[in-house]
C-alpha cells in the first residue's frame, strides 16, 4: 500500500511541474489519486484558464491536507495576475493549518494557478497519516471590463474606453458620446461632427460637450433637414459662449447659420442670439473652432411650424377673394373672383378663373391678378340706322347704354308686334362683355326700306290728260333700265327692282340673250339718273311661266333683279308697296303708270306719268275682239285705261309699275307691271297683275344672300 502510494508519488514527479487545463467556462481540479490519499514528494501547478473576457473563480468543496505551520509541509499555492492569493494547507478545525474554507477565489484575468505541493512524508506523532487531498470547482464568470477602475498602475491587459463602456458577457465594447467618433482601435474617441443630420421636427443641437468647453479644431456642420411646408424656428439657450475678440468679428471660432444655403447669421461672443425664423425647412448650422480657447460653447432648441402665406389682398376694389381665411399654410389655397360686369386679368392676359395656392416656401405659386371692367367694345353699327349712347359717349364698358334707331322716314325698326322701336334698339353692356337687348339677345335690329311713302307724292286730284312731266319725289322707285332699249322698273325694298320678263328677254328676239343689264335710280332726268351710275346686278329671275317664244302670250311677264348694293334710301329714292287684297284692281280705280318711254312720238328726256283707271275686264276683252286680236288676256293680268282718252303708256315704259294710293294705310302700292299693249296711246294697257305673284316675289326675295 505505502509502497504503492511511492510508486504513484514517483510517476506524479516524473510527469513535471505544470499542467495546463483547456479552455473551459468550467471544470474541476483534484490532488492526484483524490480522493485516495495523495502521493509525497509531489509538486504541480495547474494553469486554469478560461476564454477572455471572463475572470476565473474557483471553490474548494473538499478540502484535506497535513495540517503544518506556515503550511510549510504539504500546501496548495493559489495565485493570479501575478499576484498571491493565499497558500493553505489543513483542515477545517485543525490548529496548525490554514484551510481555505469557502473562500471564492477570484482571478481579474483570465487565468489563475493552482500549485500542489508535498513533502516527503504525513506523519504525526510517528503514526503515518492519510489525507484525501482536495476538490475544488472552478467556472468562468463575466469579467465587468467597465466596472474594473483604470487606477492600478501595473500593466492592464484591456485599453480603457475613452468615453463610454459598455458591459456583457465575455467581453465589452467601447461608444462615443454624440459628436464623437469611435477610432478603428475600438477605444478611443474623437470629435466628429461634420455631418450631423437632423430630421425631427424638433430637437436640441449643442456644441461638443457643452456646457464643457468644447474641443479644438473643429468643423462641424449640422444639418436640419424637415418636410417641405415646414418652417424652422432656432432658440438659443444659456449659456452662450463662443470665443470671440473685442474689436475683430469672430476672429477665432464661430458659428455660422444657414437656411436654405442662405447666411442668415454668424455668431460668437457671449450675447445670446436673438431667436431666429429661419423660413425654411433646411438649416445648416457650422461651427468652427480653433486650436485654443475654453469656452463654454452653445446649446439650441429648433422647433417646426407649418409655413404660411402672406394674407391675400386684392389690388383693387373689383377683386373678391373667396371665403377669405385669418390665415394661409402651405397647401392652403384662395380663389380670386370680379365683381359682377369686371374681368380677371393676369397681366394683360384674361383668365377665367384664378386659383393661388400656398407653396412650401410660404410664397403663393402665382401673383394676385387684377379686375378690369368689362369693355363690349364699340356697338356694331347699324345698317341704315346709327346709335347713340344713353350712357356717357364713346364709354363700351359694362352698364354703358345704347339706343339702336333707323334712318327715318325712309327706314322702320323691325319689331315685334308687342315691342316698341326704343325697347328694340336699346342695347346694354353686359356683365358678360357683350351688348345685349333685354328681347332679342345679341342681334341687333334690323332697319328695313319703308315702302310705299313719297316724300313728294303727285297731287292727284289734278285731272291730267296726255301725261305729265314727274316730279322728284313723286314716283321714287322708278328705276331706268337699259337693256335691250329703254325700259322701267321699280324698286322694292333696298335691292330688288321689280320689271316686266320681257325686257330682258324680248318677244321675237332669238339672238342670244347676253345684253348688259343697266339699271339706274333716284332722278327723273334721263341726264341726271345716268349720272347717278349704274347699278350693276347680280342677279336676273325670270318667272318660270314667262315664254319669250310666244309672241302673244305675255303670261308671266314679272322679272326681279337683284343689285349687288343695296342703295340708300332717301328722297328721290323709295321702294313701292305690293298689294295684298284684290280691291286694289276694282274697276275705276285710279292708277299712276310713271315712265321714260316714248311720248308724242319723242324719246323722253325726263320721266313722265299718266294717270288711268282700272278697266272692266270685259271692256277690254270686247276691245281686242274687235280688233281681231288673239293675244293672251289671263287672269294674271288686268287693263286699265280709256279708249276715250289719249293717254297711255308705251314702249319703254315697259317694266314700270301701275302705282295706286292705299287710301288706308297712305301709301303707294305697285298693282300691276307695263307688259303689253297695241300701239300707244291707243286704247287700253295690259298690266302683269301683281296680287298674283306677290308669293313668288316673296319667295325670291327671301333667297337674297
Ligand atoms: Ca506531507
Ligand atoms: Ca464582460
Ligand atoms: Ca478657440
Amino acid at each position: 500500500m505505502w509502497l504503492s502510494y511511492l510508486l504513484v508519488a514517483g510517476l506524479f514527479c516524473s510527469m513535471g511541474g505544470s499542467i495546463f487545463i483547456p479552455q473551459k467556462l468550467f471544470g474541476e481540479v483534484t490532488s492526484p489519486l483524490y480522493p485516495k490519499p495523495y502521493p509525497n514528494n509531489f509538486e504541480r501547478t495547474t494553469v486554469i484558464t478560461v476564454p477572455q473576457g471572463y475572470r476565473v473563480k474557483l471553490v474548494f468543496w473538499q478540502f484535506n491536507l497535513e495540517p503544518s505551520e506556515g503550511c510549510f509541509y504539504d500546501y496548495v499555492k493559489i495565485s493570479a495576475d501575478k499576484k498571491n492569493l493565499g497558500r493553505f494547507c489543513g483542515q477545517l478545525g485543525s490548529p496548525l493549518g490554514n484551510p481555505p474554507g469557502k473562500k471564492e477565489f477570484m482571478s481579474r484575468g483570465n487565468k489563475m494557478l493552482l500549485t500542489f505541493h508535498t513533502d516527503f512524508s504525513n506523519e504525526e506523532n510517528g503514526t503515518i497519516m492519510f489525507y484525501r487531498g482536495f476538490l475544488a470547482y472552478y467556472q468562468a464568470v463575466d469579467l465587468d471590463e467597465c466596472a474594473s477602475q483604470p487606477n492600478s498602475v501595473e500593466e492592464d491587459p484591456q485599453p480603457w474606453c475613452q468615453h463610454l463602456c459598455h458591459n456583457y458577457i465575455g467581453g465589452y465594447f467601447c461608444s462615443c458620446h454624440p459628436g464623437y467618433k469611435l477610432q478603428t482601435d475600438g477605444h478611443s474617441c474623437q470629435a466628429e461632427c461634420s455631418s450631423e443630420l437632423y430630421t425631427e421636427p424638433s430637437g436640441y443641437i449643442s456644441s461638443l460637450e457643452y456646457p464643457k468647453p468644447y474641443p479644438p479644431d473643429l468643423r462641424c456642420n449640422y444639418s436640419i433637414r424637415v418636410e417641405r411646408g415646414l418652417t424652422l424656428h432656432l432658440k438659443f439657450l444659456e449659456p452662450f459662449e463662443i470665443d470671440d475678440h473685442q474689436q475683430v468679428h469672430c476672429p477665432y471660432d464661430q458659428l455660422q447659420v444657414y437656411a436654405n444655403g442662405k447666411n442668415i447669421g454668424e455668431f460668437c461672443g457671449t450675447q445670446r442670439p436673438p431667436d431666429l425664423d429661419s423660413s425654411s425647412n433646411a438649416v445648416d448650422l457650422l461651427f468652427f473652432t480653433d486650436e485654443s480657447g475654453d469656452s463654454r460653447g452653445w446649446k439650441l432648441h429648433y422647433t417646426t411650424e407649418i409655413i404660411k402665406c402672406p394674407q391675400p389682398k386684392a389690388l383693387d376694389e373689383f377683386t373678391i377673394i373667396q371665403d377669405l381665411q385669418p390665415q394661409y399654410q402651405f397647401r392652403d389655397y384662395f380663389i380670386a373672383t370680379c365683381k359682377q360686369g369686371y374681368q380677371l386679368m393676369e397681366g394683360n392676359k384674361m383668365l377665367l378663373s384664378f386659383t393661388a395656392v400656398c407653396q412650401d416656401d410660404g410664397t403663393w405659386h402665382r401673383a394676385m391678378p387684377r379686375c378690369k371692367i368689362k369693355d363690349c367694345g364699340q356697338p356694331r353699327s347699324l345698317p341704315n340706322g346709327d346709335f347713340k349712347y344713353t350712357t356717357t359717349k364713346g364709354v363700351n364698358t359694362y352698364q354703358a347704354s345704347i339706343q339702336y334707331y333707323c334712318h327715318e322716314p325712309y327706314y322702320k325698326m323691325l319689331t315685334r308686334a308687342e315691342s316698341s322701336e326704343s325697347a328694340r334698339g336699346k342695347y346694354t353692356c353686359t356683365a358678360q362683355g357683350i351688348w345685349k337687348n333685354g328681347q332679342e339677345g345679341e342681334k341687333i335690329p334690323r332697319c328695313l326700306p319703308v315702302c310705299g311713302k313719297p316724300v313728294n307724292p303727285v297731287e292727284q286730284t289734278q285731272r291730267i290728260i296726255g301725261g305729265q312731266r314727274a316730279q322728284l319725289g313723286n314716283f321714287p322707285w322708278q328705276a331706268f333700265t337699259n337693256i335691250h332699249g329703254r325700259g322701267g322698273g321699280a324698286l322694292l325694298g333696298d335691292r330688288w327692282i321689280l320689271t316686266a320678263a320681257h325686257t330682258l328677254y324680248p318677244k321675237e328676239h332669238d339672238s342670244p340673250n347676253n345684253a348688259t343689264v343697266d339699271v339706274f335710280l333716284g332722278h327723273t332726268s334721263v341726264e341726271e339718273i345716268m349720272k347717278l351710275g349704274n347699278h350693276p346686278i347680280r342677279r336676273v329671275s325670270i318667272h318660270p311661266d314667262y315664254r319669250q317664244d310666244e309672241s302673244n302670250n305675255f303670261e308671266g311677264d314679272i322679272a326681279l333683279l337683284e343689285l349687288e348694293n343695296s342703295v340708300a334710301l332717301g328722297p328721290n329714292l323709295l321702294p313701292i308697296c305690293l298689294p295684298d287684297n284684290e280691291t286694289f284692281y276694282d274697276n275705276g280705280l285710279m292708277g299712276y303708270v310713271s315712265g321714260f318711254g316714248i311720248t308724242a312720238e319723242r324719246i323722253a328726256s325726263n320721266l313722265r306719268f299718266v294717270r288711268l283707271p282700272v278697266a272692266r275686264r270685259e271692256a277690254c276683252e270686247n276691245w281686242l275682239r274687235g280688233l281681231k286680236r288673239k293675244d293672251v288676256f289671263s287672269q294674271s293680268m288686268f287693263c286699265a285705261g280709256d279708249p276715250s282718252l289719249k293717254q297711255d303708256s308705251c314702249q319703254g315704259d315697259s317694266g314700270g309699275v301701275f302705282a295706286v294710293r292705299d287710301p288706308n294705310s297712305d301709301r303707294w302700292v305697285a298693282t300691276g307691271i307695263v307688259s303689253w299693249g297695241i300701239g300707244c296711246s291707243r286704247g287700253y294697257g295690259f298690266y302683269t297683275k301683281l296680287l298674283n305673284y306677290v308669293d313668288w316675289i316673296k319667295k325670291e326675295m327671301e333667297e337674297e344672300g
